[in-house]
């Protein structure tokens, strides 16, 4: 907040350029103009960012240690600058130097992806909120060489390639060697007794391992605070084994070194499905285990006695991927600091929380036994006790019942069920969306929450205003500010004022301008990018997400064909102008996903090219979706797709980033839809679709047909056969390419349900929802108006309200402002 005047900090940027690249400013690429800034900044926050962590020590405050595998920050700089309160002056002090603009100097910094998607992005929402509003809190991931990869489209295929995010260094980060720990894999356990006949465990014959904090610093906005997003990197615990080395034998020496870095070396690329390498177990644990030492230890230095651990340490446990952390802290209490079994259970369970973000089995964690023991001797050794207690427990609540153990035992089948430990050893349990922890209680984990009703609770997803539309839509935030103030930046419910200009018509032409103005930055980006030029005054329709089967790309891009189709039919007709936008990178494995993208651009290469079409479709699949590049989509969007089948997608929250964009959602009754559409009314959205209920209705009696419905539907019928009659098949390609995905929806393929995420059960209702969008969009001050409300009804969605009731219910924090 302290910002310096104008000619210091210009003073400043230079001589950190100089130094670090013995260059003048006028000599500087871009990207040593980019480094200089950062650096600068770095220089101006360093002060608040120690005086913080001060505070929190002089206060004693209680912590929250977030704990993800994936934290999707994007790019820093601009949302420094924005939350530090210099972006304005920053951007001017770049173009009186003559060194560019800012926005494309914020270019040179690559995303840093360290995380698949919606979880992974909402870890960083939540790191925002955290610093906005003051509360005492960690970040605690992984330091990943690699995160996710960048995608390049190749003959429509995708293809996967290294995301060298670390190649010109990371200049806000700071190495913290001080505080490396050493994280214990493999190796055997034995029982011992001491003098006085007691047992106690010695873990013996285990490979070390050295985990070094980098520090990453999260600032609030204009407050003062600046938080820690600490990652972890991976080292040898000697730089090479001298034994060898003596030996002569230097390959071998250098090995262990190899094998070390390798648990850092990559981010599984999958979301949403559970793979079961042991790789990724040990990812889980070395993170783990190094962020709650250093919990714990941070904890004694300032009480001499553990057990009052849960009044000042929580964990937040994001998903089920860091749940070893149940087990991992009552190692600790127990082996490291003589807690017995009940009380270190006691403290175990009152600083642990779950956040569950997902009901599709696929994705549900599970350990084999036989990996999980080898790799871990000792947690498994306690996991086995905690499964004996549990399963004691649940026999005296519900009797002896074996339907039961099946669903709620820890040990299973051979395996570690990962959310069942989390549930047993939290003492919360949340979803992210209303109708999502209904369904959690209701169905999914109904025998949980019959042991245990108090755990449950909701915490619907938010996301920040500071990045999705004060930094990713600059001038509808400058906008908004000239009409209601800056308040919303802190308190988005404050949008509400804003209705009362929906009748004003000056007004709205405005709003429509700030939309207009933001399709043509989003047609640039995308000339630049993918070589396509777009119809700004066409509709933006956007579906930009992962792709899975059950958000429905395959939906989405039927209704494109079918709409092909009656343009084809109706050659002189005049119909609503529409960009169809995809992005969505596919898990590497996920065949059938990696199938939809090249359907996706095989019908955009057949619709773009066909002249009789003219400029009233077209279809873009925008390469390489990522934080950075979704900033620029959501300001440009009018019609947001957020069509899962219903009870699948447990809240999302690019649905809410296209709400407060002023874009008109298209859904179904799913996830945060459900309250996005409470928020807005009915009458501003189009809903559509099957309701969870009636899925989950289908799911369970067998007796949906898809086939009947492909009968009975003509219009269905010839888009679905399209896939197999060669009409977006190109010269040279196999015309069975898209066999497997017609045989998926009619008959079942591999797993033998057809059409399992019932894509047409909501074929006509999609359709008429998607009719309603082209007359409302022929009707541009409707539409704006309509667009206009959603802004309006934002405000619930702020990741900051989510934060509040996280504090305030579950993790009992208090702000320091
Ligand atoms: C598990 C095991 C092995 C490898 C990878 C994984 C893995 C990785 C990522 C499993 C799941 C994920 C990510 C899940 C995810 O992003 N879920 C989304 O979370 C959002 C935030 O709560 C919700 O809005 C979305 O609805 C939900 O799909």
């Amino acid at each position: 907040m302290e910002t310096m005047d104008k000619e210091t900090l210009k003073e400043e940027i230079k001589k950190q350029i100089k130094y670090r690249f013995r260059k003048n400013i006028e000599d500087a690429s871009k990207q040593e103009v980019y480094q200089g800034i950062c650096y600068a900044l770095k220089e101006m926050i360093i002060d608040e960012w120690i005086d913080t962590h001060k505070k929190y020590e002089t206060l004693d405050s209680k912590m929250v240690y977030y704990l993800s595998m994936e934290f999707l920050m994007g790019r820093a700089l601009g949302n420094n600058l924005i939350n530090f309160g210099a972006y304005k002056e920053v951007a001017e002090v770049i173009e009186e130097l003559d060194a560019g603009d800012l926005y494309h100097i914020e270019e040179e910094e690559p995303d840093a992806a360290l995380g698949n998607g919606g979880l992974g992005r909402l870890a960083a929402c939540f790191m925002d909120s955290l610093a906005t509003l003051g509360y005492p809190a960690y970040g605690c991931g992984i330091r990943y060489r690699y995160g996710m990869f960048r995608q390049e489209i190749e003959n429509g295929y995708q293809k996967e390639m290294p995301d060298e995010w670390l190649k010109n260094g990371n200049p806000f980060e700071i190495e913290r060697p001080e505080y490396a720990v050493e994280i214990k894999f493999g190796g055997h356990v034995d029982a011992e007794y001491n003098e006085n006949g007691k047992m106690y465990f010695v873990h013996r014959d285990y490979e070390s391992i050295q985990a070094v904090p980098f520090d990453m610093p999260i600032v609030g906005y204009q407050n003062g605070v600046v938080n820690t997003l600490r990652v972890w990197d991976a080292r040898p615990m000697h730089s090479f084994d001298l034994d060898s080395f003596d030996r002569g034998n230097y390959a071998k020496a250098r090995e262990n070194k190899n094998n070390a870095r390798s648990i850092v070396e990559v981010l599984y690329p999958n979301d949403n499905h559970e793979t079961g390498k042991q790789l990724r177990l040990k990812q889980q644990y070395f993170f783990v285990s190094a962020s709650l030492q250093t919990a714990v230890k941070k904890y004694m230095q300032r009480h001499d006695n553990i057990c009052g651990l849960a009044d000042k340490v929580c964990f937040q446990l994001n998903d089920t991927h860091p749940t070893v952390a149940v087990a991992e802290l009552m190692r600790i209490l127990m082996d490291e600091y003589g807690v017995e079994w009940e009380q270190a259970w006691k403290i175990t369970t009152k600083c642990c929380a779950y956040t569950n973000h997902t009901i599709m089995a696929e994705a549900l964690e599970k350990w084999p036994i036989a990996l999980f023991s080898s790799l871990l001797p000792r947690v498994y050794q306690i996991v086995e006790e905690i499964h004996r207690r549990f399963t004691e427990e649940i026999k005296a609540f519900f009797g002896d019942d074996q339907d039961i153990l099946s669903r709620m035992s820890i040990l299973y089948d051979g395996q570690v069920h990962m959310a069942r430990l989390a549930i047993a050893g939290s003492f919360s349990v949340n979803g992210v969306a209303r109708l999502h922890t209904e369904i959690l209680k209701n169905q999914e984990l109904s025998d949980f929450y019959k042991l245990t009703p108090e755990k449950f609770n909701n915490k619907t997803n938010g996301i920040t205003q500071r990045r999705f539309l004060v930094h990713g839509n600059p001038e509808l935030s400058d906008w908004i500010t000239k009409q209601i103030g800056a308040g919303f930046i802190t308190n988005l419910p404050e949008l509400e004022k804003l209705t009362a200009l929906a009748d004003d018509k000056k007004k709205m032409k405005e709003f429509a301008e700030i939309k207009a103005n933001n399709k043509k930055r989003l047609a640039a980006y995308i000339q630049e990018h993918n070589g396509i030029e777009i119809n700004v005054n066409s509709m933006i329709d956007c579906q930009v997400k992962r792709l899975h089967e059950y958000k429905r790309q395959m939906l989405n891009i039927l209704y494109v064909i079918t709409l092909y189709q009656e343009m084809k039919e109706n050659p002189g007709k005049k119909y609503c102008p529409r960009t169809v936008l995809f992005g969505a990178k596919s898990a590497p494995g996920y065949e059938r996903a990696k199938l939809i993208i090249k359907l996706i651009n095989n019908v955009a290469d057949t619709v773009n090219n066909d002249k009789s079409i003219k400029n009233q479709l077209k279809v873009v699949f925008i390469e390489d979706y990522k934080v950075s590049n979704a900033e620029l989509i959501f300001a440009a969007a009018d019609l947001s797709e957020q069509i899962s089948t219903a009870s699948k997608e447990a809240s999302g929250t690019g649905n809410m980033k296209f709400m407060l964009n002023g874009a008109i959602t298209i859904g179904t009754m799913d996830g945060a839809n459900v309250e996005i559409v409470e928020e807005v009314g009915r009458e501003n959205a189009f809903v559509f679709g099957l309701s969870s209920d009636q899925v989950i209705e289908y799911e369970h009696n067998g007796q949906y047909k898809a086939i009947e419905i492909y009968n009975e539907n003509p219009k269905l019928k010839k888009a679905l056969d399209s896939l197999v009659d060669g009409t977006f098949i190109k010269e040279g390609e196999d015309k069975n390419l898209f066999q497997g995905l017609h045989q998926a929806l009619l008959y079942g393929q591999h797993s033998n349900i057809a059409d399992r995420y019932f894509v047409l059960a909501d074929y006509d209702s999609y359709m008429d929802a998607q009719k309603q969008a082209e007359e409302l969009y022929m009707n541009p001050e409707e539409w704006n108006r309509k667009a206009f409300l959603n802004v309006c009804h934002a405000g619930k969605f702020s990741s900051d309200r989510t934060i509040e009731e996280y504090a305030s219910e579950i993790w009992r924090l208090k702000s320091i402002i």
